[in-house]
């Protein structure tokens, strides 16, 4: 036999490799959504040198596969009219592509936005495209830990790595950049909110440093969260008090120590006097005092204040008001680079809550809005929750500060109240987990958050279709099944663990299962269940309305009066504002009771369906992604069973009422899953 026909060892590898090639399994999902082709050659002229449309350019020379282009920063004023980083796309008659901007940063946009309408097929007909983004500042919020770990994060380690910095520079780090500038991203806060002085020391400036200079071509400024009393931990003062002269001048050299290294840093993310941390009030002072002296030592360089308005006393009168009542007084009164970054709703990231009402009630003052991006109450990045849904429930929420039409959207991105500054935030999900988010599909969330941070009027549907054809593949009998699901997600969540507007039912300790049963001594009343869900044998529910706590007064009339009465309440909300009774009539002509009965079960029902869904999917894409989808939804379905059969038999005591017969019995004991301990550690 002839030594060439004998199949050796490397023929064999190659056959292995080509038959992987072929059916796509040795797929980790670590590009994220952007896969094209990069052998295409376009032809694309510009004069600009800079590090920005450099990166544009080449990204088009190796992905776009149409007519030349022609890339042209302009300071026209037709350009004006699209913001800085905005853009305009012309095709002319001899069939070139011209991407004008007012800014580098506006043709890397551009060239992103091109290369997306090539990947999703759309790049078709003559094109005439004009587009700004929504928001100014829109910002990733990493609750990453100097020491690598992730506070609420479900995606590994951070994929900062402070201690091989500033020498070594991980390949992350420009990934990351990419990834982020493709969906318009352009600034990031590094470090947890939970912050310690140590960010601030110069060591860690030069190390901050180096990721500023990684991350600058491709448009994203970084931020810090600053922990308040850094003055007294760094510079060895005995007050971090902010009208104390000492302290204001301690803070303004810090401040242009931060400038010398790195000359577009964007500003500081604050929590201060919330969940233990410090603050100006204790010394005395306000959240005015506090973001203004802060304010004032970042104007000189440009920079923001973004300080949290995620704070609530430990008292037992209602937490979801407190936000509102601490900050509405200062309204008007901040200085003009402070925005107050208010969670989506009242309390804190619940699988659904109604938008806190100090979007709308702010008027004077910027307040931007924060999204979870990782799913700390909506099963880690076990469960599938698709949350494009959730961020437009939220944005397209009509506040009615200013009559109808008053979303939350335009209160925030500075049309509504005349903004010169707006921003967005998003707390990442993303850490050293090869394929970035834990699940496959969770890189959607990071991905639709981009998408509506630069334009909130697109829809949850369209960003999820988008994502998936980018992602996957361009077969529709995997898009519009997989879009569907996707689409239903969120809402199968909120049906398994708190429909109805129950809330913070989850289990002490950690915020991945049910423990609506809670108890623990001496614990803070609003870190426990009972405090929300108030069920007891007449009802559930927390009355919020004017004969309860009257937090529905912090809303604009009609919505006020909506929310207020029982009947007009939207029933998504109900347990939210009213204590209800147990036979209460609910619109589908269900009692109370049975209704949430039918609930939790149709949130089982619908993660079996996804199942299903699923598993018909296999002939379309690698056989690796595929695997570990299934094998999450596979924890999902049992996480779902496990919060019905505890929220219902928990609530049964109460009740005193029977499951609806044509609904699954429960599987479990109530007592065996009141045994149940994760082994996760952290407060609350
Ligand atoms: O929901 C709570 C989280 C804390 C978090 C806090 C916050 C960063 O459980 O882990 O701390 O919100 O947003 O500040």
């Amino acid at each position: 036999m002839k030594k060439d026909k004998t199949p050796t060892a490397c023929h064999l590898l190659l056959a292995a490799c080509l038959f992987l090639v072929n059916t796509g399994a040795a797929e980790n999902g670590h590009r994220l959504w952007l896969r094209a082709d990069t052998s295409a050659q376009a032809t694309v002229i510009t004069s600009h040198i800079g590090a920005t449309a450099v990166i544009a350019a080449n990204e088009l020379r190796k992905q776009w596969q149409g007519s030349p282009v022609i890339l042209s920063v302009k300071n026209t004023l037709s350009i004006k009219d699209y913001g800085n980083e905005g853009f305009i796309i012309n095709e002319n008659s001899q069939k070139e592509i011209s991407i004008t901007a007012g800014s580098e940063a506006g043709l890397l946009y551009g060239a992103y936005h091109l290369l997306r309408l090539q990947a999703i097929g759309a790049a078709i007909g003559t094109l005439n495209i004009s587009e700004a983004p929504k928001y100014k500042i829109r910002l990733l919020n990493h609750w990453d830990n100097l020491d690598g770990t992730i506070e609420r994060g479900y995606a590994g380690y951070s994929i900062w790595k402070w201690d091989e910095l500033p020498q070594t520079i991980s390949p992350r780090y420009k990934e990351y950049a990419r990834a982020n500038a493709s969906i318009g991203i352009n600034g990031t806060v590094l470090n947890n909110v939970n912050a310690t002085p140590q960010v601030l020391t110069s060591e860690m400036l030069q190390k901050v440093k180096i990721i500023a200079e990684v991350l600058r071509p491709y448009n994203i400024k970084v931020y810090l969260s600053i922990n308040f009393s850094s003055p007294m931990a760094l510079g060895g003062l005995n007050t971090a008090d902010p009208l104390d002269k000492d302290v204001r001048q301690w803070w303004k050299n810090k401040v242009k120590e931060i400038y010398q290294l790195i000359p577009d840093f964007g500003g500081f993310l604050v929590k201060a006097n919330s969940e233990g941390l410090p603050g100006p009030q204790d010394f005395g002072r306000t959240h005015l005092d506090g973001a203004n002296m802060l304010a004032e030592a970042l104007a000189p360089h440009k920079g923001i204040v973004m300080w949290r308005a995620f704070v609530y006393h430990p008292t037992d009168t209602d937490r979801a008001k407190q936000a509102y009542q601490e900050f509405t007084p200062f309204d008007g009164k901040f200085l003009p680079n402070v925005l107050i970054q208010v969670k989506n709703g009242p309390i804190d990231f619940q699988p659904r809550e109604p938008f806190s009402p100090l979007f709308g009630a702010m008027q004077q003052t910027p307040v931007m809005s924060e999204f979870q991006i990782t799913q700390e109450y909506l099963g880690f990045s076990n469960h599938l929750a698709y949350l494009g849904t959730m961020y437009k429930e939220c944005l397209d929420s009509d506040t009615y500060a200013h009559g109808e039409g008053s979303s939350v959207a335009k209160a925030t991105d500075g049309s509504l109240f005349g903004h010169k500054i707006s921003a967005i935030a998003g707390v990442a999900n993303i850490g050293e987990d090869t394929n970035w988010c834990g699940h496959h599909l969770a890189q959607a969330n990071w991905y639709a958050f981009g998408r509506l941070a630069w334009n909130h009027t697109l829809s949850a549907e369209s960003i999820s279709r988008e994502w998936i054809r980018q992602t996957f593949t361009d077969n529709e009998e995997f898009i519009t099944p997989v879009a569907e699901m996707m689409m239903q997600s969120r809402e199968a969540v909120v049906n398994y663990m708190m429909p109805m507007g129950l809330h913070h039912l989850f289990a002490w300790g950690h915020h991945y299962g049910p423990e609506p049963w809670c108890e623990v001594e001496g614990a803070r009343p609003d870190w426990l269940p009972s405090y929300y869900h108030k069920a007891d044998h007449t009802g559930i529910g927390f009355n919020r309305s004017s004969t309860g706590s009257n937090a529905v007064a912090q809303y604009f009339s009609p919505l006020r009066e909506e929310f207020n009465h029982i009947q007009s309440c939207d029933e998504r909300y109900l347990l939210w504002f009213h204590h209800v009774a147990w036979d209460y009539r609910m619109k589908s002509g269900r009692t109370l009771w049975d209704e949430l009965c039918y609930h939790y079960d149709k949130g089982v029902q619908s993660v079996r369906k996804f199942q299903k869904i699923w598993d018909s999917m296999e002939p379309y894409i690698d056989a690796e992604r595929f695997a570990h989808v299934q094998a999450r939804l596979r924890i999902q379905a049992r996480d779902a069973v496990w919060w019905k059969d505890a929220c219902l038999l928990y609530f049964q005591i109460f009740s005193m009422r029977h499951i609806p017969y044509e609904l699954e019995r429960p599987v479990h004991d109530l007592d065996d899953l009141k045994k149940i301990k994760l082994n996760m550690t952290h407060h609350n």
